[in-house]
């Protein structure tokens, strides 16, 4: 059986991750609302990624003999001065993420929950692949933003994501 403490820091994670499909969602709608197709696909799927990593969470906790429990998600916001914005925006929020998920493991220690603490060791990966995605995306805006043609290129490379390997989201 979990440990309450272990219980309600997943479920709030579980939140955490919502709240990231809410916000990326959001990107995109703004995005596709400006014509920057291809970043507007970009976040659509990074919002499909997050509602995997939350049923990802919320399968283990019922796993462990827990209850996955859902919490009011913020709104995010609706608007973006600039794609450079909006993806330091997304880079900044990913670093926040990567600090919720250490906490986790730092709970699943303290608690003494190995099986959970194993169970994170995906999610710290995956935070490293979250953060270096995002924060490529900002360098290569910095770099060509003065120029219409290369953003449109750039906008054209960012529609080709595809939701390629499906996120294994059994707990284990
Ligand atoms: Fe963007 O990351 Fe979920 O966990």
């Amino acid at each position: 059986m979990i440990d309450k403490k272990m219980e309600d820091a997943l479920n709030n994670q579980i939140n955490e991750e919502l709240f990231s499909a809410y916000l990326y969602f959001a990107m995109a709608a703004d995005f596709e609302h400006k014509n920057w197709l291809g970043m507007a696909n970009w976040m659509k799927i990074q919002a499909q990624e997050e509602m995997a990593h939350a049923l990802k969470l919320y399968n283990w906790i019922n796993e462990r003999g827990g209850k996955a429990e859902f919490q009011a998600i913020k709104m995010p916001q609706s608007n973006w001065d600039s794609p450079l914005a909006a993806f330091k925006e997304a880079y900044g929020h990913e670093q926040h993420i990567t600090s919720c998920i250490y906490d986790l493991v730092k709970t699943a220690r303290n608690t003494g929950d190995i099986a959970t603490e194993i169970f994170l060791q995906w999610f710290v990966t995956e935070q490293v692949e979250e953060e270096s995605n995002a924060s490529a995306i900002v360098d290569q805006i910095e770099k060509v933003q003065e120029s219409t043609n290369a953003m449109v290129m750039l906008d054209k490379e960012l529609g080709f994501r595809t939701l390629a390997t499906p996120v294994q989201v059994s707990g284990e």
